[in-house]
């Protein structure tokens, strides 16, 4: 039979709820389990990693407010994430291991209690300690709370600064450093070791002399891992060789290799997926909780032909002869063989498993270079097909490496470049590789004019498809723009690599519409006074900082209030910023604290979120670590 259906699972340190003034505080590690219903807390056998008694319970309907709570200075380190879910008998305190896994929760929880009566407008956002509010002081625990809460999705920022009729308190200090969402992430992609059994997600043909063929879903053993983009790999006929790093995927179940494990998904992530896909039998199967090992099905059916359809997640349960099996009497010694099963028949499912839904991106990313090795590309193995267009070094031509690979070919107009710096630094751009940013494959510099051979995008740049390339853009679709941005800038900055001229004509669009970056730090190579003096005709005004107009100042904060203002031209389907004023008049605007209007396809949320990149004070602005965690949240509640 099917468990009741369990939306989250993770062990959480519980702080007991303290009902007589003076009983002491303490900390217990408990499993706690969130259903429609209820969130329930068991006791939890570290070792055989199984769950033991119930120790109680809260329902959902009950529940009044779900918040972070802030934390004091001197906090062990298991108990930086705490949350609260306040209910009748006051607030319950749990502790996450990350920022990452208390927002999940949160936002399920919200999600359960969203149509409760009686929401709180008020909380504490403080522990109850000592027979004290720690936030405000006041001795009577049922007084009402000290600070108004967030707005259901609640955002990190709280500068929605037109919301005077309830404005919040003046934050507390410590605040201002809390709330920071991820941590940034590593260069190097985590997880692999030497030794290492992975699993190919995509075919690659060796492109240099060194590297070795993958063939999808097959098994590799890793090797050598100094390179974070190339690791050099056996395989199971004990061929040797340098393998992207981008391709492979752990081995750790035995379940990555098929299309239908989707492998990090939550449930609610699981139905955005299958509703999306829209098919009728569409089904996946994802991990049931973080830590627990057991599988869930999801599966989507339209019955009766409905045009909407719904989601039905059953876990897949074990027998006592360690047989899988979704419905009784059909037991499988696999969780392959279930599924083959299901396909054919529903045998108690609301239908069988007939389309597989996958999150597996079906194009292969690009690699770090063309092969292992040398970023010197032989301009014999290019065939030049057509011309694109201009960039700021000249033309930029479409062709083939190797008469098979799309490439860009920018052939650089000699005069306008520092070539020797630019060089030098190529090799450093090389290592630069991530989905939302145009890769650079390598240069051809041993002739004039010098080529800087690149990732192809078919649909261009993206003023251009903002202005004319969009059949209809939904707030959706525009968003999604800027999380694409938001991501491939967060990979930037967390590699301290500043752009310098972030705008929407240095980004570029693929076929499938996904939006990359491109030209990061090349404004540096450039030999043209008039880009680069902030007096001159070029230089990206619009885009620019109090602190880079006045003093020069580049940084990744730079760069973020560029990216409002790219933000802004996304949202205006690509118009000039400050239209109707000349640079004389946008450095004296700008100082004074004018700025940009809100655009009509900007409702009030996104327009806080580019208004905050335009904070006057570099320090007060997001960075795109933040960005990307706001912008995934709005997202997750359009
Ligand atoms: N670049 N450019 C294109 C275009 C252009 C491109 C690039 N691709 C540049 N990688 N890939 N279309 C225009 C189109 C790099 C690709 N059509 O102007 C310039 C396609 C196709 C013209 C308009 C779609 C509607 C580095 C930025 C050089």
């Amino acid at each position: 039979m099917n468990m009741p259906d369990s939306i989250l699972e993770e062990i959480f340190i519980k702080r007991s709820q303290q009902k007589k003034k003076t009983s002491p505080l303490n900390f217990k590690e408990r499993l706690f389990v969130l259903t429609q219903d209820k969130i329930s807390y068991y006791d939890y056998d570290v070792d055989k990693g199984k769950r033991k008694g119930l120790k109680g319970y809260v329902d959902t309907e009950k529940i009044k407010c779900v918040a972070i709570v802030l934390s004091d200075d001197n906090t062990p380190p298991e108990r930086l994430y705490p949350f609260q879910i306040i209910y009748d008998e006051g607030p319950l305190y749990i502790f996450a291991k990350s920022d990452q896994v208390r927002k999940q929760w949160i936002r399920e929880l919200k999600n359960v209690i969203q149509s409760n009566k009686d929401l709180m407008q008020k909380f504490h956002p403080r522990f109850w300690e000592d027979g004290m509010w720690k936030c405000c002081k006041q001795e009577v625990k049922q007084a009402m709370g000290c600070r108004v809460t967030e707005s259901k999705n609640g955002g990190f920022l709280n500068r929605d600064n037109k919301s005077i009729s309830r404005k919040p308190l003046p934050p507390t200090p410590e605040e201002e450093k809390l709330p920071r969402p991820l941590p940034p992430q590593p260069p190097v992609p985590s997880g692999f070791s030497l030794g290492m059994t992975v699993i190919a997600e995509y075919e690659y043909t060796p492109m240099a002399s060194h590297d070795l063929e993958l063939r999808k879903d097959e098994e590799y053993t890793l090797l050598e891992i100094n390179d974070p983009n190339w690791f050099r790999a056996r395989d199971k006929y004990g061929n040797e060789g340098y393998i992207p790093s981008n391709y492979i995927a752990q081995a750790l179940n035995g379940l990555e290799k098929y299309d239908w494990y989707c492998k990090n998904i939550n449930r609610s992530q699981a139905e955005n997926l299958l509703k999306t896909e829209n098919k009728d039998g569409g089904f996946l199967v994802r991990d049931s909780g973080k830590f627990t090992g057991k599988y869930t099905v999801s599966v989507f059916t339209k019955v009766g032909g409905e045009t909407v359809g719904n989601c039905r997640h059953y876990n897949i349960c074990v027998n006592a002869q360690d047989q899988f099996y979704l419905a009784e009497n059909h037991n499988f010694s696999t969780i392959p063989e279930l599924i083959i099963y299901h396909q054919h028949n529903a045998a108690g499912l609301v239908s069988r498993l007939k389309h597989i839904v996958s999150n597996r991106t079906e194009h292969a990313p690009s690699t770090a270079g063309l092969g292992y090795g040398g970023w010197e590309i032989d301009p014999r193995q290019l065939t030049f097909i057509r011309e694109l267009g201009n960039g700021q070094f000249g033309v930029v031509k479409y062709g083939k490496w190797q008469g098979r690979h799309d490439v860009a070919i920018k052939m650089v107009k000699e005069g306008s470049m520092s070539e020797d710096d630019f060089i030098e630094e190529a090799k450093v751009m090389m290592k630069l590789c991530h989905e939302n940013l145009v890769q650079l494959y390598g240069v051809c510099t041993k002739q004039r004019p010098i080529y800087i051979v690149t990732e192809y995008l078919a649909n261009g740049c993206l003023l251009n498809y903002l202005r004319d390339g969009l059949q209809h853009p939904t707030g959706i679709m525009l968003l999604e723009m800027c999380k694409d941005i938001s991501e491939g800038m967060a990979y930037l900055e967390a590699n301290q690599y500043i752009h310098r001229d972030l705008a929407a004509r240095n980004c570029l669009v693929d076929s499938n519409g996904t939006i990359k970056v491109t030209d990061f730090g090349l404004s540096r190579y450039v030999l043209d006074d008039e880009y680069l003096s902030s007096a001159g005709s070029k230089f990206p005004v619009r885009w620019s900082p109090p602190e880079v107009l006045l003093y020069c100042k580049f940084s990744s904060k730079s760069d973020i209030w560029a990216f409002g203002v790219l933000m802004w031209e996304v949202y205006t389907l690509g118009r000039m910023p400050y239209e109707r004023w000349n640079n004389t008049e946008i450095v004296e605007k700008i100082s004074t604290g004018q700025r940009l209007y809100r655009p009509q396809m900007a409702n009030e949320r996104v327009y806080s979120l580019m208004m905050s990149c335009w904070h006057e004070r570099a320090d007060e602005r997001p960075t795109f670590q933040d960005l990307v965690v706001i912008i995934k949240d709005l997202l997750f509640n359009m």
